[in-house]
C-alpha cells in the first residue's frame, strides 16, 4: 500500500484521519459536481483537524490518499474501473485505475489502521433482483471502522437491507434520528435500535465494540441535512422510473449502481445531485468528529 504523506505522517502520529471511497468521484458523480464532492468534503474533514485519505487503485498501486495527477484522472472520469473488494487484488495485478467502492475502502481502511470513513449511502439488496447484494454488506461485517453515511440509497431495498445487516452482525446507529436515513430523505420506515447525538457518544461505543473482540463495522446512519432532502413522493417516482430504464436497458453487474443513480438524476433534473453534495459533505463532517474524537487522549475527556 501506498500512503501519501500527509496520511502516513498522521497515521504515524496518531493523529486523526478520515478514509474516502473514489468510486462516488470516478462513478456516482458526473462532472463537475464529483469535483465539488470532493472539495466539500476534504474541507470539511481538514476544518476539524482531521486528514482526508482518498482510497484508490492507481495504475496498480493500492493507495490511502490518492491526490495530484492520480486524483485527477479518476475526478476526470476516464477509463476508471469500479473495484470492489473481491478486485482490489486483480487491478492491482493488471496494473489498473480503479476506483474503491464502500467494500474496497473499508478494506484498504481497515488495513491501514484508519478508524473512521464518510460515504453518501452504501449498497445494499436491491430490489426485484435476486442475488443482487452489494459486497458492501458482507466487507461491513468483517472490517471494523466507524462508516458514516446516510443510510442505503433509495434504490434498494431498505427493509432487506436492515435485515442483512443484522444479520451480519453490523450495528446500526441513527445519528439524531430513530429512523434509517434514506439517502434522498430522512426516512421514517424502518427504525433504527439504537439513536445516538454526539460524536463522541460514537467513538465510546466503538472503543467498546472493540474491546469484546467484535470485527464487523459501526454503521452511523446520519440523515442529510435540514432542508437538502428531496420530497418522499418524487424520490418515489424517480426510483420506480430508473428501475423501469434499468430493466429495459439490461444492465447487470457493476453497473447497476452507476446507472440507477443517473437515472435518479435525471428524472429529478439534477436535484438529486445537490442532496447528495449535501449529504456527502455532512458525512465527511460528522466522520471527522468521530475521528477526533478516538484520537483524544484519554486525559481530555
Ligand atoms: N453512494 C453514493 N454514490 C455512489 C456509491 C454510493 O452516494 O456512487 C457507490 C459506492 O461506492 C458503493 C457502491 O459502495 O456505489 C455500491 O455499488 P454496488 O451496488 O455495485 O455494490
Ligand atoms: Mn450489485
Amino acid at each position: 500500500m501506498h500512503f501519501s504523506a500527509a496520511v502516513a505522517r498522521a497515521l504515524a502520529a496518531g493523529r486523526p484521519v478520515v478514509a474516502l471511497e473514489s468510486s462516488v468521484f470516478a462513478q456516482g458523480l458526473p462532472e463537475p459536481a464529483n469535483r465539488e464532492a470532493r472539495d466539500r468534503m476534504v474541507r470539511a474533514i481538514t476544518r476539524h483537524g482531521a486528514v482526508p485519505a482518498i482510497t484508490a487503485v492507481a495504475r496498480g498501486r493500492l493507495v490511502v490518499g490518492l491526490e495530484g495527477a492520480d486524483l485527477e484522472r479518476f475526478l476526470a472520469r476516464d477509463g476508471i474501473v469500479k473495484v470492489a473488494a473481491r478486485d482490489l487484488a486483480a487491478a492491482a495485478t493488471l496494473g489498473a485505475d480503479g476506483a474503491t467502492t464502500v467494500s474496497a475502502s473499508l478494506v484498504l481502511a481497515a488495513r491501514a489502521g484508519i478508524r473512521a470513513f464518510a460515504t453518501g449511502g452504501i449498497g445494499g439488496v436491491h430490489r426485484d433482483a435476486p442475488f443482487d447484494e452489494s459486497s458492501d454488506l458482507i466487507e461491513l461485517s468483517r472490517n471494523p471502522v466507524v462508516c458514516v453515511c446516510a443510510g442505503a440509497k433509495a434504490i434498494l431495498d431498505l427493509r432487506a437491507t436492515s435485515e442483512r445487516l443484522e444479520t451480519l452482525s453490523v450495528p446500526v446507529i441513527g445519528f439524531g434520528t430513530d429512523w434509517l436515513p434514506e439517502f434522498y430523505c430522512a426516512g421514517a420506515t424502518i427504525p433504527v435500535a439504537w439513536r445516538m447525538d454526539s460524536a463522541e457518544q460514537v467513538a465510546r461505543l466503538f472503543e467498546r465494540h472493540l474491546a469484546l473482540g467484535m470485527t464487523s463495522a459501526v454503521l452511523v446512519g446520519n440523515p442529510p441535512p435540514e432542508g437538502s432532502g428531496l420530497a418522499p413522493d418524487e424520490i418515489g417516482a424517480a426510483v420506480a422510473a430508473a428501475l423501469r430504464e434499468l430493466k429495459s436497458a439490461g444492465i447487470a453487474g457493476r453497473e447497476v449502481t452507476p446507472a440507477l443513480l443517473a437515472s435518479v438524476e435525471r428524472a429529478t433534473g439534477g436535484r438529486s445531485v445537490a442532496t447528495n453534495l449535501a449529504l456527502l459533505e455532512s458525512n465527511a463532517d460528522l466522520a471527522a468528529r468521530i475521528a477526533v474524537a478516538l484520537a483524544a487522549p484519554e486525559k481530555n475527556r
